[in-house]
């Protein structure tokens, strides 16, 4: 054990001394410490080496502690079968590890001072990120598939000649087919309560979408790139229209019409991060090609 210890000490203060690596020295200041000064190399040398391996034990925690805390740090404020169950599909294919926090839709939480912290906007989904909160549901997706690129590419590259193309069908479902989507959802935001106006307003929407899909399923495919944020995007916005509004007819929308967008949906239900995420949130196995309504195991969808 003396010679072992002695050997070690001497090679640490060579490297330190002579060679100088600046990890071996910043893990064994306190050995060159202790050899130093030490009588005889057998009392302190137990007592050395324990030192530099708790040093270098804590200098592993401190340089791996930030990176996990910085992932862990990731919440996902959801309702399930809401908005955030894109970003959730997004975490789920990035595997990255997160928390959720719900936003409980039946008392209105999402108006609360406390969510408007996360999203001044009051709406679902927000994420908060080590950089501060993020909302906008494409926004965080854009955000979290471009940062974890290492993870899986879910999105071209900013030299990508794809990217152009992408982000122009990404802001499309965003602002144009989820908008749409949204004011036949909750046509009362748009035009009041009464009946008969939100009928109208309601058909002229269904049209309006009606044609966004037909030009989806006509799209080509490669202007996308491979499998993408705006795959997952519009996997969700095709269950929607086959169960809301609950309480209107829901005729038009018949996925079968869009061959290509009804096999799109097939594949991305067939992934790990659908699977996931129709457990977390109770949407039975085929969520996006043959929606059920939602039975999650907490909170609500509307
Ligand atoms: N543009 C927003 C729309 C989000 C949105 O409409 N969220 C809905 C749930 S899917 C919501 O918050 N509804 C509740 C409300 O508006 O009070 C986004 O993409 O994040």
């Amino acid at each position: 054990m003396t010679i072992v210890s002695t050997v070690i000490i001497q090679a640490s203060r060579f490297r330190l001394n002579v060679i100088r690596i600046p990890f071996a020295k910043r893990l064994l200041i306190p050995c060159r410490k202790c050899a130093n000064t030490l009588p005889a190399p057998r009392k302190g040398a137990v007592k050395s080496i324990v030192f530099s391996l708790s040093r270098a034990a804590f200098a592993a925690f401190a340089w791996l502690s930030p990176r996990y805390i910085q992932i862990m740090s990731y919440v996902l404020h959801y309702a399930p079968d809401n908005a955030s169950l894109v970003v959730r599909l997004v975490l789920e294919e990035l595997r990255l590890p997160y928390r959720t926090e719900l936003v409980d839709r039946s008392i209105g939480a999402q108006h609360s001072k406390a969510y408007k912290n996360v999203n001044p906007v009051g709406r679902i989904p927000a994420l908060e990120t080590p950089d501060g909160p993020i909302f906008e549901t494409a926004a965080i997706c854009l955000w979290l598939a471009d940062r974890h690129r290492d993870a899986a590419q879910l999105s071209p590259g900013a030299n990508d000649p794809k990217r152009g193309p992408f982000l122009s069908w990404l802001f499309f479902l965003s602002n144009t087919v989820h908008a749409e989507m949204r004011s036949l959802f909750y046509p009362s935001l748009l035009v009041g309560p009464d009946p008969t106006t939100q009928f109208a307003v309601s058909s002229r929407i269904q049209n309006s979408l009606s044609v966004h899909l037909d030009l989806l399923d006509a799209r080509d495919g490669n202007t996308l790139g491979n499998f993408s944020i705006c795959d997952l995007y519009l996997a969700v916005l095709l269950r929607w229209p086959a169960l809301y509004p609950v309480a209107a007819d829901r005729q038009w929308f018949d996925l079968s019409r869009w061959p290509n967008l009804q096999a799109l949906a097939q594949k991305v239900e067939a992934r790990d991060s659908a699977r996931a995420a129709a457990k977390a949130e109770g949407l039975g196995p085929t969520p996006f090609s043959n929606p059920q309504p939602a039975t999650p195991p907490e909170g609500s969808a509307l």
